[in-house]
């Protein structure tokens, strides 16, 4: 969000002390470090052998998306090869691509997501 430079305290002059803009305080410099942290996409790959229902299974559980969502997610992989599930940052990236694979293995499915950068 923009704010007024002068408005070195942040607060938009909403200070409620009358309007005066008087204040005793410590000095913070104005909005310095804090980067954005890169972002990462989990791919889901499509193959002839793991069961739809799965595949919406994990897209609900790991990825956090509704029966309908998953659903569209997991038919555009089968129809088209490969799928965003989310986007993440890196460690919750390869967190979610270790629970599916994890959950793919003890099925014996030979499920395959991977991690792109964004
Ligand atoms: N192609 C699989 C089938 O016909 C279904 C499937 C969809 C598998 C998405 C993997 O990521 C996948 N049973």
């Amino acid at each position: 969000m923009k704010r007024n430079d002068d408005d070195k305290n942040g607060n938009g002059g909403q200070d409620g002390n009358g309007g005066d803009d008087f204040e005793h305080g410590v000095a913070v410099k104005n909005r310095a470090k804090t980067k954005k942290p890169s972002m990462y996409k989990v791919l889901m790959l499509n193959d002839d052998y793991t069961p739809m229902e799965f595949v919406i299974h994990v897209l609900e559980q790991y990825f956090s998306k509704n029966h309908k969502e998953a659903t569209r997610i997991m038919l555009h992989v089968h129809q088209k090869g490969v799928g965003v599930c989310g986007i993440f940052t890196y460690e919750v990236a390869e967190t979610k691509v270790n629970q599916t694979m994890d959950l793919a293995q003890q099925h014996q499915h030979p499920l395959q997501c991977t991690i792109e950068k964004d």
